[in-house]
């Protein structure tokens, strides 16, 4: 593994005292729950149902009398309901996928722009990146906020930035190795394609420079850095984030690779007990709860994240103050992360309904093949298309994958089974089976 030229971005704040940084928090709480209350009917109508006022917020506990948000709410709000700020202030329209077809926006003010790029910063120093590095930025550019995320930090800390988006391996690894890239952006999962292509296709690795990466929008383990690691002769930090709350760098990792740092000067984390909504102390496994504290144009108040992990107030080697988040080790919903896009099976659901002679019964199968994501979606027929010609079998098969495509915006293998095969459950349906390992 190369050597690490870590940095701390900005240690000042970063490395804060955590009383001083609890007293900033909630300074800022205060503001923004008095920006939500004054400018969003949503927090005003759910804070006055719950009988609770801006002026209610006296310390950091009094946050726990706030009512939580959901996906949900963003898109019952699509597109500007949440919106905090004058239309006329949003500089930037970000998005990921919602629960349907259409995807949940996000809008930004200047100021929200600046702060998120400054916690890719912090993120990319952490990973050792700076003025002369030159960062390839394999994240898709787009709504998806992975892209012009590490984009806009890469190009803060002064370094080359190369915008590769996502796709084409070749032509990524022809400009890796061409350009010198020190540093590469993408998911976990691409990653490991991308290295595994490089011996593929018969590069010599020491004609590489690459010295680190940031990979995140996916979940992945420990056992994935070490083949990173080894893949490349480089150091892999993990990078987490959420288009509702920024994108990329809401938590980071540092050469301990213990945890990823909470940017604890814009964001105040929580975990809570999924079933009862209760906050659980540090250390307690949960569903993690973001709230805003310097957004502007669409701060989110208690947002529900759905994922599961610890967080811990531990000191960390590496002098940061901030808590760190553990792994994502599991989702409380049954969003899917498949090849770096999120996807709900309610999203498939809508897809198979676009078609006709199709019951609504399908599994989805997910499973890792040459370390890339693979999506076969079984699909129930009718018992009147049972008996249909094949020809007719197949164009119903083009259609399905065309309409998953439009949906969900993935690529899946359909395979069309017989009437009542798949398994019918008297409760919740069981619509995915994921065998890659990834979570609990
Ligand atoms: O995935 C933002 C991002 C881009 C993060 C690039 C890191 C790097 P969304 O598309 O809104 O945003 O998806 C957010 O992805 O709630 C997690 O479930 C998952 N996720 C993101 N980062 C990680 C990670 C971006 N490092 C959802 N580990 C989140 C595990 C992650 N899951």
């Amino acid at each position: 593994m190369k050597k690490n030229d870590s940095r701390i971005y900005d240690p000042a704040v970063e490395c804060m005292d955590r009383d001083e940084l609890h007293r900033i928090q909630l300074e800022r709480l205060k503001e923004t729950v008095k920006l939500v209350y004054d400018k969003v009917p949503m927090y005003r109508e759910r804070m006055d149902a719950k009988g609770v006022k801006p002026e209610d917020i006296q310390t950091l506990e009094d946050l726990s009398k706030l009512p939580f948000t959901n996906k949900s709410d963003l898109r019952d709000q699509f597109p500007f309901g949440l919106l905090a700020a004058d239309k006329s202030e949003i500089v930037r329209i970000q998005g990921s996928s919602g629960t349907t077809g259409k995807p949940i926006v996000s809008g930004y003010t200047e100021n929200d722009v600046e702060v998120w790029t400054e916690m890719v910063a912090r993120a990319l120093a952490a990973a050792g990146g700076g003025k002369d590095d030159i960062v390839q930025v394999t994240y898709g550019y787009g709504l998806f906020t992975g892209g012009l995320g590490a984009h806009q930090g890469a190009t803060r800390i002064g370094a080359m930035t190369v915008p590769m988006s996502s796709g084409n391996t070749q032509r990524q690894l022809m400009m890796m190795h061409d350009l010198g890239a020190t540093m590469l952006c993408c998911t976990p999962s691409y990653a490991i394609f991308l290295g595994e292509s490089l011996k593929e296709l018969g590069y010599d690795l020491s004609e590489f420079q690459l010295k680190s990466g940031c990979f995140g929008a996916e979940p992945w383990t420990e056992e994935m850095r070490d083949k990173l690691e080894e893949l490349f002769d480089i150091n892999a930090y993990n990078i987490y984030g959420l288009t509702e709350i920024a994108g990329p760098g809401v938590s980071y990792e540092c050469p301990a690779k213990d945890g990823m740092h909470i940017c604890e000067d814009h964001v105040i984390a929580e975990i809570i007990d999924p079933e009862t909504g209760e906050p659980l102390p540090y250390g307690t496994r949960g569903e993690l709860v973001f709230t805003t504290i310097t957004k502007t144009g669409m701060p989110m108040i208690r947002y529900r994240t759905h994922d599961i992990c610890v967080l811990t107030e531990e000191p960390c080697s590496c002098g940061r103050t901030h808590v760190r988040m553990g792994r994502i080790t599991g989702r409380t919903d049954d969003m899917l992360i498949i090849r770096g896009v999120n996807v709900f099976p309610s999203q498939i659901e809508s897809a198979l309904l676009r078609v006709s002679g199709v019951a609504p019964h399908y599994m989805l199968i997910v499973d890792r093949v040459n370390s890339t994501d693979t999506l076969e979606v079984q699909v129930e027929l009718t018992d009147e298309m049972f008996s249909d010609k094949v020809a007719d079998l197949e164009r119903v098969r083009d259609e399905i994958k065309e309409q998953i495509k439009s949906v969900v915006g993935i690529s899946a293998t359909v395979k069309l089974v017989p009437p009542k095969s798949i398994q019918r459950s008297e409760g919740k349906a069981k619509r995915t089976i994921d065998k890659r390992g990834l979570t609990e």
